[in-house]
């Protein structure tokens, strides 16, 4: 018997449908029908599960820790020096802890599924475990644990710097020559959907670039790009080149590709971008908590989707409510995300990110016959006003259930593992050694 559930309202890719019934067959949508009687389970909004597209689930460990100005100026550089030295005391247990978490929080705020991008592969002196794979591993039981689908994006890291520089010795947990890290990645896609992760152009070479692409295929190839100016700058140093020029002129970039941040861009950049069908993973919560710049969006035609990357906080409505205010702020405009046929400015964000998510994710999105059932319900009546209240001027979040692949996880807005998590996840803050 499949499951069934009816919602006074859903977003379907189409648009607002009324008095949908959906059905679930082994964690896939199996029909969607408007305009029906009620029956069955009764809520009152359908969106579709939002694909969190880059995250370090690891990162939630410092969300409030890293706040307060150092000696010398503050800098993306030096809350990565913060970042590195907490990556580098976490164990195993420590790391699934956190991401239990982590993904604990993403599904109450609303994301459905993660692409974690994951480059904490060996132990903290440097030398890889038994297994090579056990962060991994770790990373895929805390997805199974909350109940979130997981796309495990391994990461290539081998350099700290353009052109092939040594790489740092705070950087040795990340390391991988190219045999080691095929290994990782074959285990990885024997725990969950993944795909291949160069980190930056900063953390590997052209001919590194040009193996990851091979081991990839059709698979998603994500990576960091032109997220801060000193990288630019460094880029320009080095090649002549900015760095989203650079990797259109020297890769292969396709749709299977997300350009995570793409911060520093121009619009001739922008327009080639487009040109090769990929996503721009925007994390506009982490962009303005680094000091990274704003991504010129208004100027931008391609897809997109959202990534909470660095977990300092973790909501959709967030997320996408930066989006458009940091475009208000950069361009003196209002509604700069609204479409032409989605004049809602937060619906048509949302769906754009739906879409754009699982194209970088690799999945189908979307409340669609053959789509994995990840929902989330909504409270309110006008199905627009809730969506836009929900992103823009709410206090408290109105969601009130999660599913992922039809299984519920979050009944009432709580995560059912919420408060056993937050209590191991706040032991592991304990830790005095970050
Ligand atoms: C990361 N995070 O790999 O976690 C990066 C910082 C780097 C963001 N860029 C480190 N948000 O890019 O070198
Ligand atoms: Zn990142």
């Amino acid at each position: 018997m499949p499951q069934e559930l009816f919602f006074r309202h859903a977003l379907l890719p189409t648009g607002w449908a009324a008095r949908v019934r959906i059905t679930v067959a082994d964690g896939l949508i199996a029909t969607v029908q408007a305009g029906v009687a009620p029956s069955g389970e009764q809520h009152a909004i359908a969106l579709p599960g939002m694909p969190n597209l880059h995250s370090h689930s690891f990162q939630r460990a410092i969300a409030g820790l890293t706040e307060c100005r150092g000696s010398q100026g503050d800098s993306f550089w030096t809350w990565r020096d913060i970042m590195y030295r907490c990556g580098l005391a976490l164990d195993p247990d420590d790391v699934e802890a956190i991401a239990t978490q982590a993904f604990v929080e993403m599904l109450e705020g609303g994301f459905c599924s993660v692409g974690e991008f994951h480059y904490l592969h060996h132990a903290p002196n440097g030398e890889r475990y038994t297994d090579i794979a056990e962060l991994s591993v770790r990373i895929a039981a805390a997805a199974a644990a909350a109940g979130i689908d997981l796309t495990l994006l391994p990461v290539f890291y081998a350099h700290s710097g353009f052109g092939g520089a040594p790489p740092a010795p705070e950087q040795r947990r990340f390391i991988n020559d190219l045999d080691g890290y095929a290994e990782i990645y074959q285990r990885c896609r024997t725990l969950s959907s993944a795909g291949v992760a160069p980190h930056s152009l900063r953390a590997v070479t052209q001919a590194e670039l040009a193996a990851l692409v091979e081991i990839a295929g059709a698979a998603p190839l994500h990576i960091h790009i032109a997220e801060q100016s000193a990288e630019v700058a460094a880029c320009l140093a080095w090649s002549g080149l900015r760095p989203v020029q650079w990797l259109l002129q020297h890769a292969d970039v396709a749709n299977n590709w997300c350009l995570v941040h793409a911060t520093q861009t121009d619009p001739s950049e922008l327009a080639a971008t487009v040109a090769r069908g990929a996503v721009v993973g925007l994390c506009p919560i982490t962009e303005a908590n680094l000091g990274d710049g704003i991504f010129p969006a208004r100027d931008y035609a391609g897809p997109f989707g959202i990534g909470s990357d660095s977990n300092v906080l973790i909501s959709v409505a967030e997320e996408l409510r930066m989006l458009e205010y940091s475009q208000r702020l950069r361009t003196r405009e209002r509604n700069v995300m609204a479409g032409d046929a989605t004049r809602a400015t937060a619906t048509a964000m949302y769906q754009n990110a739906v879409a754009g998510g699982a194209q970088a994710l690799g999945t189908r999105g979307g409340i669609s016959v053959g789509a994995p059932a990840n929902i989330v319900a909504l409270a309110g009546d006008d199905p627009d006003l809730a969506l836009t209240q929900w992103v823009f001027c709410a206090r408290t979040s109105p969601i009130e259930d999660v599913w992922v692949r039809g299984r519920r996880r979050v009944t009432g807005g709580r995560h059912e593992l919420a408060e056993w998590s937050g209590r191991r996840f706040e032991k592991v803050r304990k830790n005095p050694l970050f």
